[in-house]
């Protein structure tokens, strides 16, 4: 499907931008220019200024030649400052002069089909250009240098190295592997064995990087949840009123942080019994919502005289991180406040923020304290990890059952079968940076991709 000699143009800058950047890559790249620019004359750095006669504008053309730029072939970007109708002109003009509109991701495939970069790369620039937060950032930039390619190529190395053990032993030995060489065997699988599965687990699911991470708002019914909710999203998404069970469905917002966006969501303050069916389908809504929550910003009204029911309904959430608050602080005095915060404290077990939504109190420290958790959660701790698609994981998770095939076929005297599973593993880690990988599989690599990319 992908060809490589013909010339490819699409815009590659955001849509909202003024500054236009259109891309040119492939043989006529150089003709192409040569027709749409008033003298143009590209200087030994590759930049240069022209006019694009046909509609009338300057442009700074970057050029990179073959087989010094990004795709391989002769790329030109284009940049310009116009609107949409100019820059569709343009587009146009491209294209009657021969180019050909770019598919999604195709200049990217295009680099990995030219061996301008491997396929771990390739879909690492995807990962960066739809990563939601820094720490992803920081993976699916590792995944781009290559780090991926790097790691599995290492590991490769030393299965090569047992395979070729083995397999001294299979031609010069009609006698079984002497058992001080078959426990080092053992012992190097091993450590091969957890090098992928380290490799796994300090890696970052680069799936999620394209759903944003869920941040629930619980508790008890009129602990303040959707008037937090609005004030944090700076807009009333929730309606909000002093009677019970205001809210009965699950309501969300994007909500952006410092270094990080995620989806945040209001639902139904928890009950200990549902009166209704209305108050049945409410809570099921709201538990199944929490339970997917990467954080829960847990409420409790500090201005209550008894909290037995939120003590009740906090038993029945347990996520993985839970940021405990006291809400409607304004209601108290300080003294009041720091009295109640302690009573909260031994009541729970757990220190409460003080917050309230109507004098912006701890506003600014629940949204870092809801950064903190989310990168947290989502770094794995690691500045080193690795962002993973499904397909890496898979070659992966594919190598080390083999690896554990081999173990088993050594301790039972098949070295044969040892070393043809061993082969496998080698075959599932070439995979990462395959070159040779049949054109379905590229296809929807690139197709996740968007145009000018
Ligand atoms: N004084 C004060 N009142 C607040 C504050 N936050 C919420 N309230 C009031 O508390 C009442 C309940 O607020 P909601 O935001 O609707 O509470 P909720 O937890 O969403 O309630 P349900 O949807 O019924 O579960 C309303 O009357 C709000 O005005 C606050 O920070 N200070
Ligand atoms: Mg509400």
């Amino acid at each position: 499907m992908y060809k490589l000699n013909d010339t490819i143009t699409a815009i590659s800058s955001p849509s909202n931008d003024h500054r236009v950047i259109v891309r040119l890559a492939g043989p006529q790249t150089l003709d192409i220019l040569g027709h749409i620019c008033t003298s143009f004359v590209a200087d030994k750095t590759g930049i240069t200024t022209c006019r694009i006669s046909d509609i009338n504008l300057d442009a700074i053309v970057y050029l990179f030649r073959q087989p010094h730029s990004y795709t391989g072939d002769d790329l030109a970007e284009i940049h310009l400052w116009a609107n949409q109708a100019i820059t569709e002109a343009l587009m146009e003009k491209l294209l009657s002069l021969g180019a050909r509109t770019a598919s999604a991701g195709e200049f990217t495939a295009r680099a990995y089909l030219n061996n301008k970069i491997d396929l771990a790369q390739a879909e690492a620039v995807n990962e960066v250009i739809t990563a939601s937060n820094t720490f992803q950032l920081a993976a699916a930039e590792n995944l781009l240098a290559g780090r991926l390619g790097c790691l599995s190529k290492t590991i490769r190395e030393s299965i090569l190295d047992l395979l070729s053990r083995l397999e001294a032993n299979l031609d010069f030995s009609t006698e079984d592997i002497a058992p001080a060489n078959k426990a080092d065997i053992i012992a190097k699988l091993n450590e091969t064995k957890s090098q992928l599965k380290d490799l796994l687990a300090g890696s970052i699911r680069s799936e999620s990087t394209l759903d944003l991470p869920a941040v629930g708002i619980a508790g008890t019914p009129n602990a303040g949840k959707s008037t937090l909710l609005n004030k944090l999203l700076g807009r009333q998404r929730s309606i909000v009123s002093h009677q019970r069970k205001t809210t009965r469905d699950v309501l969300t917002g994007e909500l952006e942080l410092p270094g990080c966006r995620c989806i945040l969501f209001d639902c139904a303050g928890l009950l200990t019994h549902a009166e209704t069916i209305l108050d049945e389908l409410a809570q099921q809504a709201a538990i199944e919502a929490i339970r997917n929550a990467m954080v829960v910003v847990f409420c409790v009204d500090i201005s209550k005289s008894d909290w037995a029911e939120d003590i009740a309904i906090r038993r029945l959430i347990n996520p993985a991180h839970l940021i405990t608050i006291a809400t409607k602080t304004d209601l108290l005095s300080e003294k009041g406040t720091a009295e109640r915060l302690s009573k909260l404290k031994s009541l729970f077990g757990c220190d409460f923020l003080p917050v309230s939504a109507h004098s912006d109190t701890g506003i600014d420290k629940l949204k870092a304290e809801i950064t903190t958790r989310l990168i947290t959660t989502t770094s794995g701790h690691t500045k080193d990890a690795v962002a993973l698609t499904t397909r890496h994981r898979q070659s992966l998770n594919n190598a080390i059952h083999d690896i554990i095939q081999a173990e088993k076929e050594i301790k039972a005297g098949s070295e044969e079968l040892a070393a043809m599973m061993l082969r496998t593993a080698y075959n599932q880690l070439s995979n990462i940076e395959q070159h040779n990988i049949d054109e379905q599989v590229l296809d929807r690599i690139f197709s996740r991709f968007c145009i000018g990319k």
